[in-house]
C-alpha cells in the first residue's frame, strides 16, 4: 500500500467515525439500600443501562436478580454496577433479608 492510499484510508475513516450518529448513550442509574430497604425505582430505565447499587446502610445486603442476570453481594458502604441487558420487568431482592425486594420496569433499547 502506499503512503497515499494509507492517507486516504484514514480520511476515510475519520469521515466515518465523523459522520455516523452516536448511539444513545447509556444512562447510569443510582439505587440506594439502607434502612434495609431498597430506594424506590428510577424511571426511565432501559435496556442497555446501568444500575449503580450504592448499599449505605449498616448491614450487608445483596442486590440478586431474581432471573440470574447478576447477583452483587454488599458489605456496608460498598458499590457496585450492574446493566440492564433486557427489557421487561425485573424482580431484585436481597438473599440475606428475602423480604427486601425491588421491582423494575425496564423498557425498550434507547
Ligand atoms: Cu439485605
Amino acid at each position: 500500500m502506499t503512503h497515499r492510499a494509507g492517507a486516504w484510508l484514514i480520511l476515510g475513516a475519520l469521515f466515518l467515525a465523523w459522520s455516523n450518529p452516536h448511539p444513545a448513550e447509556a444512562a447510569r442509574h443510582v439505587i440506594e439500600i439502607r434502612n434495609m430497604a431498597f430506594a424506590a425505582p428510577p424511571a426511565g430505565l432501559k435496556a442497555g443501562d446501568t444500575i449503580l447499587w450504592k448499599n449505605t446502610d449498616m448491614f450487608r445486603h445483596t442486590a440478586t436478580d431474581r432471573k440470574g442476570s447478576f447477583d452483587l453481594d454488599l458489605e456496608p458502604g460498598a458499590q457496585g454496577e450492574t446493566r440492564l441487558r433486557n427489557s421487561g420487568p425485573l424482580e431484585v431482592f436481597c438473599r440475606y433479608h428475602p423480604n427486601m425486594v425491588l421491582h423494575l420496569m425496564v423498557g425498550k433499547v434507547r
